[in-house]
Parts: C-alpha cells; structure tokens; sequence
C-alpha cells in the first residue's frame, strides 16, 4: 500500500529528470554546431609526451632548477645517499637554466659530518636536446669556506643571493665561467652511471671543496643537437 502510494510521484520526477537532461544535451549539441563553442584542437596541435625531452641531473649534494624563470625539479634528498633526479620538460627557447646547487656544508663552519671535515661538491646535467653542463655555464659562490682551510678556526664567507637570480632577464654578465672538473676528482656515486650523462661535464665555481652554495645559470637558443623543437601555436601567448 504504502509502496504503491509512492510509485507514481517517483515515476513523474524521474521523466521531469530525464527531460532536463534530454534538453540540456540538445541544446549544448546545438550551440556546439552553431560555432559557438570551438571543437577541441586536432591531433598534433597539442604537445605528446614524445614532444618533451629528459633531463638528467646529479649533484654533490643538493640543487634546485628552474627553466626560463620556472621551478622545475628539486633534488629529494638534501644530503646523502647521492641520488639522480631524471625528469620530462617541455622545452621552449631561447631557455634560461638557472640552477642553485649546495655541497654540504654547515653555515657558520662550512664542514660537514659534525664539522670533522670538509665536504666537496659538483654539479652535471644533460637535457635530451643535447643540452649539457660546461664551461660555457656562468657560476656564481655564494658561501665560501673555511677560508684558507683553516678548520681549527674556521671562517666563512655569505654573500647576499641576488634578487631573481633565476629570472630570464637577469643580467649575469659579471658572474663567472663555471669551472670544469673531472669525473675522477668529483667521484659520483653508482646512481651516476644508470643514467645518460654522456658529452656533460663536472661543474662547480672555482673551489670544489671551499665554494659550498654556487648558483649557476645558461641560455640555450637553440636545441644544441641540431633539432627543430615542434611549433604549438595554440600554446603561443598572441
Ligand atoms: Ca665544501
Ligand atoms: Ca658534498
């Protein structure tokens, strides 16, 4: 009895629903036809992940990255063990890399492992489009020390960040070249191996054990490798 009350109403809100969604559809179907609402963009006018390319970096013992103004990829682990970070990045040139890397290295002694010794770093990189550290990279010490290895009384040098630093259009002209350094002298754990760093080279500023903060930037104008980057005009600010 009481079922049978209640099937007519719940018959008629069903119809009502069925007749809005009916109507919703058609209506949305039309506008669609009538050029009001634009088709979704064809295939290849989007980027695919195959438009993207891999960038490898290792650093001795931390970095952060930021392309063309963008943070980017940052290292996982702040110290040890030393690790690889490989990730996808759609490029887009002229590309500004600006990286910030840090050995490990306490800021009023800059020793390490309980201020028993001094620490060394290093920083490498390659991109899919051939883009690899060098020095042709600008650097930049931020922290330095202990100054004249003195570890009995250690001293130590800071010198302010620059404001956006990391910013396209910031002037690094008075920075620097990076300084290169070998792999046997940088010593990069196994996780270096497993990945493609061929043609790249060490990089730090010019002391690989005093210099603990060195920030380094590059611009890239073109795909190193010769490559024409696909065009995504649907992508392009006009
Ligand atoms: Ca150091
Ligand atoms: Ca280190």
């Amino acid at each position: 009895m009481l079922l049978k009350k209640f099937r007519k109403p719940a018959t008629v809100l069903l119809l009502g629903a069925l007749t809005v969604v009916v109507v919703w559809a058609t209506s949305a179907a039309l506008a669609e036809r009538g050029g009001r609402r634009p088709g979704p963009p064809g295939r290849g006018q989007k980027p695919e992940i195959e438009d993207t390319q891999r960038l490898n970096v290792y650093a001795d013992n931390w970095f952060s990255l930021y392309i063309n103004g963008q943070l980017v990829a940052v290292d996982s682990i702040r110290f040890m063990p030393h690790n690889v970070i490989s990730v996808d990045v759609f490029p887009k040139y002229p590309m500004t890399i600006a990286v910030i890397a840090k050995d490990n290295a306490d800021a009023k002694t800059a020793m390490e492992y309980n201020n028993t010794q001094i620490g060394d770093g290093g920083f490498i990189l390659k991109m899919g489009d051939g883009t690899v550290t060098g020095k042709h990279w600008k650097a930049l010490s931020v922290f330095h020390g202990p100054i004249d290895r003195d570890t009995k009384n250690p001293r130590v040098i800071h010198r302010e960040i620059p404001e956006n630093w990391m910013a396209v259009d910031f002037d690094d002209s008075d920075w620097q070249a990076a300084k290169e350094f070998d792999e046997k002298t940088v010593r990069p754990m196994r996780p270096f191996y497993q990945y493609d760093f061929e043609g790249a080279k060490f990089i730090w500023a010019d002391d690989l054990e005093l210099d603990n903060t060195v920030l380094f930037r590059v611009k890239i104008d073109s795909p190193p490798d010769g490559s024409t980057p696909k065009k995504f005009p649907l992508l392009e600010t006009p």
